[in-house]
């Protein structure tokens, strides 16, 4: 259910938030202090201190074990660089389809059988012995130029009774290109399919000529609402706009299926501001996912450290490009060089250096139990799975699942296996399975 009373309580109490996050920061000595009893007993990474790990699975080092890009240090605690569990999952992992060109995201049909995305412009129906098939028809034109192309698919809830599939690309436009959101009727005959009734439903505006930063996932909420990540565009001269309630740059959008903003979004009362944005301040969105209660949760690239795990709530400020955990490419701050600033919300967790996280799913069955309630991260620059347990919003383990591949998506498959799709020209579906004990 769309919440009207978190919206409310959101704006509220927004200013209470922030003086107690500014409370946290300035007190950290008094919190510090406060734990001393615990300081035996408490983990501590690079001279800040965790408090001590709530779940009982946690171990005492934590999965990152890299120097850091950044002097930055987290102002909450377990905010990043959370303990690994003690107990590791061991995994088997097979290949259960090759030679796809480039794959963006996969969705699991509701027979079975995978449907996916390839960044040039195709999809394709990958039947259940692992047989790629020939393009579906009917795929819009992409600009498939550097981070763009055909990105992310999601089924219509209703998938089964109106065969809805509603995708995003970098749409080639008049003076450059933008993310875009369309849905078509996927129609399958005689061993062929296509796209039926295409319709463009949502642009990212404004257009701008880059190659970068278009996010973007979608997903479904319980209540039928579909949100759509994006990017900033990455470049100095539109990053800014995260910050711009007024451009469609570096938000969460939350629309219906016409491509309307939802009418109980947060900035649909007569504000300067777009009614589509759900939350706004964000770099380059590319995974989210919803937890158990349908909550909606979000990784996203930061610059060279800082990438970020969130919980994006209605009408709030992630930050981006005013505070960040990390730095430029060059090694240069970013804007005044803080990691916190008045009206933005903190990271529920990040990670420097960065893992380049690509993808977000959510772990709700029992062939993993230990993973059971868990996030699972697609890493391109770790080349794996980081797996996060968290407990009343904070992370309390990191795993790494290393793949020795750059990640582009990862999903739960109906059997309860975790499927990882990974990027490049030869592209495969990796199907991830608890190593059976010899
Ligand atoms: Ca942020």
């Amino acid at each position: 259910m769309p919440d009207f009373k978190e919206l409310t309580d959101v704006k509220r109490t927004l200013p209470l938030l922030l003086a107690t996050v500014a409370a946290i920061g300035l007190g950290q000595q008094g919190a510090i202090a406060q734990g001393d009893d615990n300081a035996a007993r408490t983990p501590r990474v690079g001279g800040e201190s965790f408090q001590a790990p709530a779940a009982p699975s946690a171990g005492d080092t934590p999965a990152e074990t890299q120097a850091p890009n950044t002097d930055y240090k987290p102002l909450l605690p377990n905010q990043t660089r959370a303990p690994q569990p003690s107990q590791k999952t061991e995994v088997e992992v097979a290949s259960v389809a090759k030679g796809l060109a480039s794959p963006w995201a996969l969705e699991f049909l509701p027979d079975g059988r995978m449907i996916v995305t390839e960044k040039a412009g195709k999809i394709r129906i990958v039947a259940k012995d692992g047989k790629v098939g020939e393009p579906v028809a009917g795929v819009p034109k992409v600009d498939s130029r550097g981070q763009g192309g055909l990105l992310d698919i999601a089924l219509s809830p209703s998938f089964a009774a109106d065969r809805l599939v509603y995708i995003s690309y970098a749409e080639p436009r008049e003076k450059g290109n933008g993310t875009s959101v369309a849905k078509a009727k996927l129609i399958e005959s005689g061993g062929t399919a296509k796209l039926d009734e295409f319709k463009v439903i949502f642009r990212q505006t404004p257009t701008y000529d880059g190659d970068k930063h278009f996010g973007s996932r979608l997903v479904f909420a319980p209540d039928g609402k579909l949100f759509v990540t994006v990017g900033e565009r990455s470049d100095k001269a539109t990053r800014g706009q995260a910050q711009d309630l007024t451009s469609g740059l570096g938000k969460v959008f939350r629309i219906d299926t016409d491509g309307n903003a939802a009418k109980d979004n947060p900035f649909t009362g007569g504000e300067k501001a777009r009614p589509e944005i759900w939350s706004y301040g964000h770099r380059n969105v590319q995974g989210a996912a919803l937890d158990g209660q349908g909550r909606l949760w979000t990784v996203e690239h930061g610059p060279r450290g800082g990438d970020e795990l969130n919980r994006p709530r209605p009408g709030v400020n992630y930050g981006w490009p005013l505070a960040s955990y990390g730095l430029e490419y060059s090694g240069e701050k970013i804007g005044d060089g803080v990691t916190m600033a008045a009206g933005t919300s903190q990271p529920v967790y990040y990670w420097d250096p960065v893992i380049g996280p690509s993808a977000l799913a959510f772990y709700d069955k029992d062939v993993f139990p230990a993973w059971k309630g868990d996030f699972i991260v697609g890493g391109l620059v770790s080349t794996g799975l980081v797996i996060l347990k968290v407990d009343s919003d904070k992370v309390v383990t990191e795993e790494r699942v290393p793949l020795d591949h750059r990640i582009r998506d990862v999903k739960v498959g109906p059997d309860g296996a975790v499927y990882a799709v990974t990027e490049g020209e030869d592209g495969e579906i990796l199907k991830l399975t608890p190593k059976k004990s010899s």
